[in-house]
């Protein structure tokens, strides 16, 4: 039994917890030589690294979303999974013990932090006065659980994409009724983040979009998006939410063409609508290569831009185009990542959230911490090899070299900005240009001595 109080549970009649991972204790580091399914392999969160420990660097989160609701219902099929936290008298029991189930999940893997939506934390209510009083109730449970736990609040969201009256969108919804009650679900949900000490507030807009220009006035809905986020600003910053609000690109699904389709693509909205002081991005990997990049490219372009906010960590199946929010294991993904992020001087106030789902058919309960195991355990090895590729700093030195004809001269001056298109034209009559090799190959090569040297 891992905790003794339940204040909230015992006072409406829920019963104190039982252990819903009989058989597994805390998740233990044992060194890359141990063949214990149950162990971390190169998770070590005491390990010192540039001088932060790993559990500093990498910050991981659970998804209450994927761990802790989702039970393998597919298009095609039914649910695979049966959860016995699930079995309770009523909706409010059932959630107590939901939060007891992730708080013991969360405690043995040894996350510092958890993530959820509105209605992964209580059932939806399409009553708005029930829906904001069983959410404030739950959100007393959580708190309670987050205190005797240490567990941390990396962000919170409101869930705008499963109630049919989101079909048509939320804050980008043609009808204004729908735009007010999704007011309603962003507002509680900030209310309810500051209570439990939020770090961040995402927006991950899956109807913020459209199917077809037919009956869509996107300029309309992308300037109402705009407004909704000012109003959501403001409000946050008035009942004291210190954290960051983060969008969170994603390029379609499903929606058709979706308004934050990429790093890039939200970052202009940021800017365009004057959210740069209190709005970063949330990369997920899955969605970054769903937009056509790589997972470090969408992290590199937020670096870039002073945005890189958080980090919902996971991975695609390059034989298809859907977001399969597998669990990562790539660990060329993960150590380019980890490159970006070590660049980015570490992740701030973000995390490392695993919006990650075992797959349907891997149904034994263990199969939960044996697949954040596996992520973790790849984000570990990924910033031990970014780490030994920063100390080495060759593919630093190569990129900067590249660069060079900048450093001096008439290069410098352009970079400056003290040069005008006639003085660049004239130096180009007289440039001498020599061929100069990307070296991909070689920088291939350099990768894989680093992992595997
Ligand atoms: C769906 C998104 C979603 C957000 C939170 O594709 O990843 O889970 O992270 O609403
Ligand atoms: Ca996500
Ligand atoms: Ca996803």
């Amino acid at each position: 039994m891992l905790f003794q109080t339940i204040a909230s549970g015992d006072e409406q009649g829920v019963t104190a917890m039982s252990e819903y991972f009989k058989g597994i204790g805390k998740i233990e580091y044992e060194g890359p030589n141990s063949k214990n399914p149950l162990a971390f392999k190169f998770y070590d969160p005491k390990k010192v690294i540039d001088g932060k420990t790993m559990r500093e660097h990498l910050r991981f989160a659970i998804a209450y979303w994927h761990s802790f609701c989702a039970d393998g219902t597919d298009m095609f099929g039914k649910p695979t999974m049966t959860f016995p936290w699930n079995d309770a008298a009523d909706a409010y029991s059932a959630a107590v013990k939901k939060a007891d189930a992730a708080f013991e999940f969360i405690t043995k893997i040894g996350a510092p932090f958890f993530c959820f939506h509105d209605v992964d934390v209580i059932a939806d209510s399409d009553d708005p006065a029930k829906y904001e009083e069983n959410y404030h109730r739950i959100a007393k449970v959580l708190k309670e659980r987050m205190d005797s736990t240490g567990v941390k609040l990396l962000w919170n969201t409101s869930n705008m994409f499963s109630h049919p009256r989101y079909m048509n969108g939320a804050a980008t919804n043609p009808d204004f009724n729908v735009v007010a009650r999704a007011a309603l679900q962003v507002k509680t949900s900030l209310d309810v983040n500051v209570e439990l000490g939020g770090e961040n507030y995402v927006f991950w807009g899956g109807r913020e979009g459209y199917m077809t220009l037919l009956n869509t006035d996107m300029k309309r809905e992308i300037e109402h998006m705009g407004t909704f986020m000012r109003m959501a600003r403001d409000y946050g910053r008035k009942i004291g939410f210190n954290g960051v609000f983060l969008i969170e690109p994603k390029p379609m699904e499903p929606s058709k063409h979706q308004y934050d389709y990429d790093a890039s693509t939200a970052i202009g909205f940021i800017k365009a609508n004057g959210l740069e002081k209190d709005f970063k991005c949330n990369i997920e990997a899955n969605h970054a290569t769903l937009a056509g990049h790589t997972f470090s490219h969408d992290l590199q372009v937020c670096a870039d831009n002073g945005m890189l906010g958080s980090v919902d960590a996971n991975q695609g199946d390059a034989q298809n185009g859907w977001d399969t929010d597998e669990f990562p294991s790539n660990v060329y993904e993960t150590t380019q990542a980890m490159r970006v992020i070590l660049a980015n001087g570490g992740l701030h106030s973000g995390g490392l959230n695993f919006d990650a789902k075992r797959r349907r058919n891997s149904t034994d309960m263990e199969d939960l911490f044996i697949s954040h195991i596996g992520g973790m355990d790849s984000f570990a090895l990924g910033l031990e090899v970014a780490s030994k590729m920063k100390k080495d700093g060759a593919i630093d030195d190569f990129i900067k070299q590249r660069y060079s004809s900048f450093d001096n001269g008439m290069g410098k001056k352009f970079e400056e900005d003290k040069m005008s298109m006639e003085d660049l034209a004239a130096f180009g009559k007289t440039a001498v240009i020599h061929q100069t090799s990307g070296k991909q190959e070689m920088l291939n090569n350099l990768l894989n001595s680093y992992l595997f040297g």
